[in-house]
């Protein structure tokens, strides 16, 4: 599980880290000079401009105090800094056992990730015990029904489908009587991806939330947004408008293991306080981990657990 991490973090943490210990080479003494290359860094990881802003103020008055001779000491104080940000968004997915069914809806921007990420977690959550179906949401795109369906293969899970171009709110409505017939757990819900501007499409959106609430309101629904890590700032932006359109609950970050970005996870904590629920790796079905802060940034520092 380590190792996978790591390695799928190499990017970012390359970016980050890499070579940083030839900057003390020599004997050399941490000065400011060496401050500003690690907020040049943190900037470029995607971090934000407040969080580094508020990292590399830190780290400047630790400085001062004499406390960072070395660098390790620089990076004990950064894996401080960052896990501090990280942790209030380490909320891992609570499944309630009743009422049933429990709603994974998944949300997010065209190929973000999303259908891959319910195959991973469906895989992941029928481990855990839960028996589950898939709803084929994304009534829009082509092949997207197929591809859902050979996830649910993939995994054994029953898939409630109706053709391309169906009303998407109904295909989820039907999948919700059929698991309740079925006294199944949970139902995880895939749509169409959408542009987070479109406003037609936020509001196909809330009505696929409003029929989930008119099957029954008391149901639980996890609103789940995928984010393509690689997209790094606008990420953000992404996450604002379809919180607006109808509440995420938690997030799903994806693809981190092809991005120097990973850092937009600490953006992400900061700006929206939105729980961080999984971030995907790899495209194998095991590589979809649920979130942890100190992991995740001994994995982006190198840090030996
Ligand atoms: N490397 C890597 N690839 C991923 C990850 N998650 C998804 N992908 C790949 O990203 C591509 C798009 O994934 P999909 O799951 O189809 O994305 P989507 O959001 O459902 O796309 P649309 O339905 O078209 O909006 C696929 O090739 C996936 O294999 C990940 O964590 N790492
Ligand atoms: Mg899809």
């Amino acid at each position: 599980m380590w190792q996978r991490l790591r390695q799928g973090l190499w990017r970012t943490r390359d970016g980050l880290t890499g070579g940083l210990a030839d900057l003390f080479l020599g004997g050399k003494q941490i000065d400011a000079s060496i401050l500003d290359e690690i907020e040049t860094r943190l900037l470029l990881a995607d971090v934000g401009v407040d969080v580094t802003r508020a990292i590399t103020d830190s780290l400047a008055a630790a400085l001062k105090r004499n406390e960072l001779g070395d660098l390790p000491a620089v990076l004990r104080a950064l894996r401080a800094q960052m896990v501090a940000v990280l942790a209030p968004v380490q909320l891992p997915l609570e499944i309630p056992a009743a009422p049933r069914p429990f709603v994974i809806l998944v949300i997010g921007v065209n190929g973000a990730g999303k259908t891959t990420t319910i195959g991973k977690l469906a895989e992941r959550l029928q481990r855990d015990g839960h028996r589950l179906l898939l709803a084929a949401g994304d009534t829009f795109r082509a092949a997207a029904i197929e591809q859902l369906a050979v996830w649910g293969e993939r995994v054994g899970a029953p898939v409630i489908a109706q053709k391309t171009g169906a009303d998407s709110a109904a295909v989820i409505f039907d999948a919700l009587a059929s698991a309740r017939a079925r006294d199944l757990d949970m139902v995880i819900a895939d749509t169409a991806g959408r542009l987070h501007n479109k406003r037609n499409l936020m509001e196909e959106l809330k009505k696929i939330r409003r029929t989930i609430a008119k099957f029954d309101a008391r149901l639980p629904v996890e609103s789940l947004l995928v984010l393509d890590g690689g997209t790094g700032q606008n990420a953000i932006a992404q996450a604002r408008d379809f919180h607006e359109a109808i509440g995420v609950t938690g997030i799903a970050v994806t693809k981190l293991d092809g991005t120097a970005k990973g850092g937009v996870l600490l953006a992400i904590a900061r700006q929206l306080a939105i729980p961080i629920r999984y971030i995907g790796v790899g495209e194998a079905v095991d590589d979809l981990k649920p979130f942890v802060a100190e992991d995740f940034v001994d994995a982006l520092l190198g840090v030996e657990p």
